[in-house]
């Protein structure tokens, strides 16, 4: 289970970049992630445009920290603009943020993504101390989805434990950070984001095949089907 992370260079033509990705390799994943430096360069709705109809997921990626009524603004222009989910962070507590968001994304049929671990090594200076309290949040606003890294899979493994199976775990982290294709599966997660180990290569599709076969090859034998 892929999602790709469309985080464009700089001097590219934006929007032909990212739709020439989405046109090729919508048929083999099952979702797409778009980020600040695409946002910033051309915005959520020339972005929207692009993949009209679309029916996997559609991720804007905000990374929401701030009080509630502004993540709730966001995340309403996000889902006029065509996005299916939002990312929020975790650590903005409930009281005032994320009780909000959580509502307003339940009545608006929003998918909601908690972060509450990160995929680089800061992560554990500050956020993973606070990995339970989280796991807890993430309950209390029933989140549909969690970031959890790929790259420490003894805290993605604690994290699928804490929050049980019906929560779904997205890992970034795999390709250019470091994780293998699959690693974070056979760890508990739901799907594996991956950006430029993709995106960023001659041949996209060529190397979209190569990491769903790494994949598949690895979830088959951690699963022992191999
Ligand atoms: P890449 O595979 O190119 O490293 O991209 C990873 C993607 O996942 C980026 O879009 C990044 O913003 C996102 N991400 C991450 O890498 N680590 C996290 O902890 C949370 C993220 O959203």
């Amino acid at each position: 289970m892929l999602i790709v992370a469309l985080d464009p260079p700089q001097n590219v033509n934006v929007l032909e970049w990212i739709e020439y990705r989405y046109n090729l390799l919508k048929p083999y994943v099952q979702g797409f992630k778009i980020g600040l430096p695409a946002i910033l360069d051309v915005g959520l709705q020339s972005i929207g445009k692009i993949f009209q109809g679309y029916a996997g997921l559609l991720i804007a990626d905000l990374k929401l920290a701030d009080i509630g009524d502004v993540m709730s603004f966001s995340a309403e222009r996000a889902q006029l603009h065509g996005f299916n989910a939002v990312i929020a962070h975790a650590f903005v507590g409930y009281e005032g943020a994320l009780d909000k968001l959580g509502k307003l994304c339940k009545e608006k049929g929003l998918k909601l993504i908690l972060v509450i671990s990160m995929s680089h090594k800061g992560s554990q200076e500050y956020i993973d101390r606070h990995v339970e309290e989280f796991a807890d949040l993430a309950k209390r606003i029933d989140a549909w989805g969690l970031v959890a890294p790929a790259t420490r899979l003894n805290v993605l493994k604690k994290i699928r434990t804490l929050i049980g199976k019906d929560v779904k775990i997205l890992a970034p982290g795999v390709g250019v950070q470091g994780a293998e294709p699959g690693i974070a599966i056979c760890s508990g997660a739901d799907y594996e984001i991956i950006g430029r180990a993709i995106t960023y290569t001659e041949n996209v599709l060529e190397s979209a095949f190569k990491v769903i076969e790494q994949q598949r090859n690895r979830v088959a034998r951690c699963r022992g089907l191999l």
